[in-house]
């Protein structure tokens, strides 16, 4: 086959541009500090996926249904305030977030939800209500939509569902 170069690009570009018209909807998915752990200690808090696993579900679950997915991980506040100040404006519709230990301390992170204007689901692995008091209280539950926590990392998927299905009606 001898496509020239100018034939690739015009089939690629008419592709991305037709997935952009059939996209139903744009999310992110945010993880914080510590999370890119998950799968190699305390399995009987988190569980055995890692975080690639959890990602790779969530984008098998999004490309079905014509959605369009970010997923990201820091250590870093201010990178994760960057990652939602991006969704802000690249129309991005929702943001799945476990915010980890910032969920507990973080009013800079309420803040930058608190402008992005999408719906906000907040997941914790664990059931945080069940732990220490310094994890019942979460300054992101504040702006969240929904709060989703103890469902293992199926929490995600439930988060992505209902984004979905909700999107449908
Ligand atoms: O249950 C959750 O998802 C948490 O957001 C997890 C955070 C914790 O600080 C929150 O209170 C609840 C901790 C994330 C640390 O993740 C690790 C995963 C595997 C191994 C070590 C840490």
């Amino acid at each position: 086959m001898n496509s020239s170069p100018t034939m690739v690009n015009s089939y690629c570009s008419i592709h991305s541009q037709r997935d952009r018209a059939m996209s139903q909807g744009k999310v992110t998915v945010l993880h914080g500090p510590n999370l890119n752990l998950l799968g190699a200690r305390q399995p009987e808090i988190y569980g055995y996926e890692t975080l690639e696993d959890v990602n790779n579900t969530l984008r098998e679950i999004a490309v079905l249904s014509g959605w369009e997915i970010n997923c990201f991980q820091s250590n870093h506040e201010g990178a994760l305030i960057d990652a939602i100040h991006t969704a802000r404006v690249d129309g991005t519709s929702a943001i799945i977030i476990n915010p980890a230990a910032y969920t507990h301390t973080s009013v800079a992170i309420l803040d930058a939800l608190n402008a992005f204007e999408g719906k906000v689901i907040e997941v914790h692995i664990s059931n945080v209500h069940k732990r220490e008091s310094f994890r019942h209280h979460s300054y992101v539950s504040l702006r969240a939509d929904g709060v989703i926590a103890g469902l293992g990392t199926y929490g995600y998927q439930a988060a992505l569902n209902s984004l979905i299905s909700e999107s449908a009606t």
